[in-house]
């Protein structure tokens, strides 16, 4: 469709130099096809040009003052992306590599797979370029209270809603929340989710993202006539969603092998032991190759690229974007993987992806395999609202409900625009279906 091939063309020129922002809208307009032909209104109505600006773009200083007394300055951004559904949600990162480009495709990819969970929250990204590795608690509180001091006038329980992502966990969560109380005067726990379980927090919000992406993968699995019993499995990342994918796989009867930091990754034939990987990151905050200090028999090689050379059956990229080109995509189809499951955001480039599909690797596309995380973050939103908390186990329950209802969601999409099997387009057009009709009975506005 060559209108779609200049919407691309507009949102490169309005948004230069913002590689990782087109990559992500280029994989959605690709799947909108079939949907836009049906729904010519969503194109002359203006909707889609819309859809693909954000409704705002907050960036700001921060400046803090280190444990030497010296001034540094980070910068800060929110993205305010899409209301139609819900207030706006979405995680922070803290990450030297984060700019504006970072925030928008993840921005962009969070209005989909908020829509997908169900639920009413529309899509927001935020973070800053911070770097916390190395830093003392002290620094890290210091900084996150500056950011504090900028972002607490744009977000609210019904307004803007921010969770954890890549450097953000509970601990940053906590100073964050502590300095929006002070500032704000008033205990509103719904403004923040991911907060620690005494003071609002969510049961399982934690594991929700890793356990949500397996109750996915095992769904399409079992769609296939496959299951996760005695599968080898890799996954990149050890941080939140790679922790608890591995921690959920194992309980399938499925075998981890590999996993990494960004560094370099470990690897055992016999399986790697999660709860020490578990102790390393969340307790002692070290590197992964601290492992060995546990398990003499494991190998640790010092580049995190080469985990993918490693043979395996289902691949889970769960550290950071762009993570599997087209090399290790060539790779990992060469070593038989059948299936890849995407815990991070965006972590195979669009050729890898097709590379997957042309060869009929099953694809758990991220932004409806990893919705398990912000689906829960909901629900604490739910339980904050009611002043009231659920147990491990029901929250546990509805996650799965969730995942499941995605996974039939994005299915029965791909069947009615006839890319049958193809995850990726089903999830995109499922979650834009809802957004579409929502824009739409709102007007220009
Ligand atoms: P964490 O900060 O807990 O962990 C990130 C992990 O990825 C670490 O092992 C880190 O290694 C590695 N990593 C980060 N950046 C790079 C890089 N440039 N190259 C190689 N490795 C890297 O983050 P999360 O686990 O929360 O997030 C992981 C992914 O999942 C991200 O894409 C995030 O957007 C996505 N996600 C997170 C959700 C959540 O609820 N937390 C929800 C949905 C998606 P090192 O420690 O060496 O930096
Ligand atoms: O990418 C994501 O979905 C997240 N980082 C979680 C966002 C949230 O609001 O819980």
């Amino acid at each position: 469709m060559e209108v779609l091939d200049k919407i691309l063309e507009d949102v490169k020129k309005r948004n230069p130099h913002e590689e990782e922002f087109h990559q992500a809208v280029e994989e959605v307009l690709k799947s909108l096809k079939p949907v836009l032909k049906r729904h010519p209104e969503y194109i002359n109505s203006g909707m889609l040009e819309r859809f693909l600006e954000p409704e705002r773009q907050i960036m700001f200083r921060v400046p803090w003052i280190d444990d030497e007394g010296k001034s540094r300055v980070n910068r800060g951004f929110r993205v305010q992306f899409n209301s139609a559904i819900g207030p706006y949600k979405g995680g922070l990162r803290f990450h030297p590599s984060v700019y504006l480009g970072i925030i928008k495709f993840l921005g962009f990819e969070q209005i989909l797979k908020n829509s997908l969970t169900g639920l009413p929250i529309g899509g927001g990204k935020g973070g800053s370029d911070f770097d916390p590795k190395g830093k003392s608690d002290n620094e890290i509180m210091k900084f996150c209270q500056s950011f504090m001091n900028e972002l607490y006038r744009h977000i609210g329980k019904d307004v803007d809603i921010p969770a954890g992502d890549i450097g953000v966990g509970a601990r940053e969560i906590g100073y964050l929340y502590g300095q929006f109380k002070r500032i704000k005067n008033a205990y509103e726990p719904g403004v923040l989710t991911g907060k620690g379980i005494s003071y609002g927090g969510s049961l399982a919000r934690k594991e929700a993202t890793g356990f949500g992406l397996v109750y996915f993968v095992n769904e399409m699995l079992k769609e296939h006539n496959y299951n996760l019993k005695d599968k080898k499995i890799i996954i990149s990342g050890s941080g939140n969603v790679a922790i608890y994918a591995a921690k959920k796989v194992s309980e399938f009867g499925a075998k981890v092998v590999a996993m990494c930091d960004s560094a370099g990754y470990i690897f055992d034939e016999n399986g790697l032991d999660i709860d020490i990987i578990k102790e390393i990151k969340e307790v002692k905050r070290a590197r992964i190759k601290t492992y060995l200090d546990y398990k003499k028999d494991a190998k640790y090689v010092d580049n995190q690229r080469e985990i993918w050379t490693i043979n395996c059956d289902i691949a889970l990229p769960c550290a950071t974007q762009n993570d599997i080109t087209i090399k290790e995509a060539k790779l990992l189809v060469e070593n038989n993987v059948f299936a890849i499951g995407e815990g991070a955001n965006m972590p195979c480039t669009n050729e890898a992806l097709d590379y997957f599909l042309e060869n009929n690797i099953l694809v758990a596309p991220a932004k409806a395999a990893n919705a398990g995380g912000v689906a829960t973050s909901a629900l604490e939103m739910v339980q904050n609202s009611i002043r009231m908390s659920w147990s491990f186990e029901e929250v546990d329950e509805k996650l799965k409900e969730i995942m499941v209802k995605i996974f039939k969601d994005a299915k029965e999409a791909a069947e009615e625009y006839g890319v049958e099997g193809n995850y990726v387009a089903g999830a995109n057009i499922a979650g834009f279906k809802k957004i579409a009709i929502a824009m739409m009975s709102q007007g220009v506005v």
